[in-house]
């Protein structure tokens, strides 16, 4: 009798036990990380700046969670990329600049979910050698990438693509998503290309880009008194150290008419080979928008003054910078559709954010890599209407460092303890408003290109403390409540001196919390020879 009621609950629970799990296994949510490249906050309408219109980022907003004040750790594109996989500073994963190399080997979330049951995918620029580890699928950009008609490397094999960079990567996240095992939660990894350097727009967009005229920053000008030798010494001037065939779009020819020298050595190539990529047909409609433009540029050159001059560069650069934010928005908006057309919308999350900030001519920049505000923030929305409420807003000091144990939190994973970053789950969902009450961050890649100095320093709710090293030994502190412009270095104001202590003694309880030490700012210089 015994014998006969333990063979039905057996048979009982052989039936039951598997639907039990597989609907557990359901409810892990999906993951759909969304990194742009360069994508400053300043052009995400979400956030307030009034320069562009990017309606379907902002529908993260509105569906979740926008953070006002995330930051990265090193304001690069690799090494922001290492810090992501493995939620730990560079000093400790060793990807300290573009050059260095990665070492694949080494524990990332990606592979922590795969071995958690998750698929994975790496779909767009990841801007590291070797063979992405953690992916199932892996369709990745060579080095930069390009823009029109780009390479892509497809599982190892080097595939030749037609079509628009951004569009393609989109279409091949939602490829791959649609061609996934159902019964398994999945997680990719979508990372844009755009809106980096030299921004090619998609043609469907030049026309209306280049008629647009917008707002100058109030910094435009900046003459960098009351600021250290590595603001006066960064060439990222907009008129200075721009390119003007590769990133304003001079035609080498009209360069040489107008006696305009490059830059870089490789300006006039640059423009050649991003330009020779497109078909004739392409080429004619870039053509066709573009020649006008330089025609009238060709006009009224020689009497414009450096200042007009400087101007004309920041509408040419906000012109083709926003218009490739255009096709990257729209992506978002294709994604999120076809998440709610598959009934995917309410278990997955859907992370967008960018490698970095950037400069939108704030102190006459482009580019990024200081510590300063408009490059140490990232936008950062996250919607998850299983757990996050829609239109909350968030100022904690969050970091790319977290992304990793905050994923795994997400996916019902405890992340190693040897992961730097920390979960923002509780902070997303409302759980918590405890938070860390300061950011630590690192630079290294000097002497390179656009010259910005080796430093490192930290970020707290309202001050902000730097230490420039290598070939200066300059410090410099903010406040950020009083000068959220960074226009006045008050280290040395007496009036600050508690501040400065005060910030000082953080900054050597925070590097120890991290393991870094003037040890490591030597090992990694010596590296440079
Ligand atoms: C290129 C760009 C730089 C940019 C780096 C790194 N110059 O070298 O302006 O800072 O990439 O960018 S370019 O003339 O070659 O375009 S990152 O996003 O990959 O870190
Ligand atoms: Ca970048």
């Amino acid at each position: 009798m015994n014998d006969r009621k333990n063979l039905t609950l057996l048979l009982l629970l052989t039936l039951i036990l598997p639907t039990i799990l597989v609907a557990q296994k359901k409810q892990r949510p999906n993951i759909v990380y969304i990194m742009s490249d360069d994508h400053a906050y300043q052009a995400v309408s979400a956030y307030g700046h009034g320069l562009n219109h990017t309606p379907n980022i902002d529908r993260l907003a509105k569906e979740g969670i926008m953070f006002t004040r995330a930051t990265v750790t090193n304001s690069l594109c690799a090494p922001s990329r290492a810090v992501l996989l493995t939620g730990k500073h560079s000093f400790i994963n060793g990807k300290i600049d573009n050059e260095a190399s990665f070492d694949w080997s080494q524990d990332n979330f990606a592979k922590i979910l795969q071995r958690n049951g998750y698929q994975t995918a790496l779909i767009g620029k990841i801007h590291m050698d070797g063979i992405p580890a953690g992916f199932d699928h892996s369709a990745v950009l060579i080095d930069q990438g390009e823009y029109y008609n780009p390479n892509f490397i497809v599982n190892g094999k080097k595939r030749q693509m037609t079509g628009y960079v951004s569009d393609l990567t989109t279409d091949m996240v939602l490829d791959w998503i649609d061609n996934r095992d159902p019964e398994k939660p999945f997680c990719v990894l979508y990372h844009q290309k755009a809106p980096h350097r030299e921004w090619l727009p998609a043609l469907r967009h030049i026309k209306q880009y280049t008629a647009m005229r917008f707002p100058e920053p109030a910094t435009l000008f900046d003459d960098f008194q009351n600021r250290g030798t590595a603001a006066k010494t960064a060439e990222m001037n907009i008129l200075k150290h721009m390119n003007w065939a590769g990133d304003s779009k001079i035609p080498p020819s009209l360069m040489d008419e107008l006696g305009l020298k490059e830059y870089m050595s490789w300006d006039k190539a640059a423009f050649d080979n991003n330009l020779g990529r497109m078909s004739e047909k392409e080429r004619a409609t870039w053509d066709s928008v573009y020649m006008p433009i330089m025609a009238d540029f060709r006009m009224h050159y020689p009497k414009m003054s450096q200042d007009e001059l400087l101007r004309w560069r920041y509408q040419r650069y906000m012109q083709d910078y926003l218009g490739t934010v255009a096709a990257v928005d729209e992506g978002v908006g294709k994604l999120l559709d076809y998440l709610a057309e598959n009934d995917l919308d309410e278990n997955t999350i859907v992370v967008y954010t960018s490698d970095q900030g950037f400069y939108l001519g704030e102190h006459g920049w482009f580019d990024k890599r200081f510590m300063y505000e408009e490059s140490l923030r990232t936008p950062l929305l996250v919607r998850y209407p299983q757990e996050i409420a829609p239109g909350r807003k968030s100022d904690a000091l969050v970091q790319n460092l977290d992304f990793a144990p905050t994923l795994l939190d997400f996916a019902g994973v405890k992340p190693p303890k040897d992961m730097q970053g920390e979960s923002f789950r509780p902070l997303a969902t409302g759980d918590t408003q405890k938070w860390r009450d300061v950011v630590y961050y690192t630079y290294y890649e000097y002497p390179s290109i656009h010259m910005v100095k080796r430093h490192y320093g930290i970020r707290t709710d309202r001050y902000k403390l730097i230490h420039f090293y290598y070939d200066v030994d300059e410090w410099e502190l903010y406040d950020l409540e009083k000068d959220p412009a960074e226009l006045n270095n008050i280290f040395d104001d007496p009036s600050y001196s508690d501040v400065r202590k005060m910030m000082i003694d953080k900054l050597k309880t925070v590097r120890e919390r991290y393991h870094d030490s003037p040890e490591n700012d030597q090992r990694f210089l010596q590296k440079k020879g």
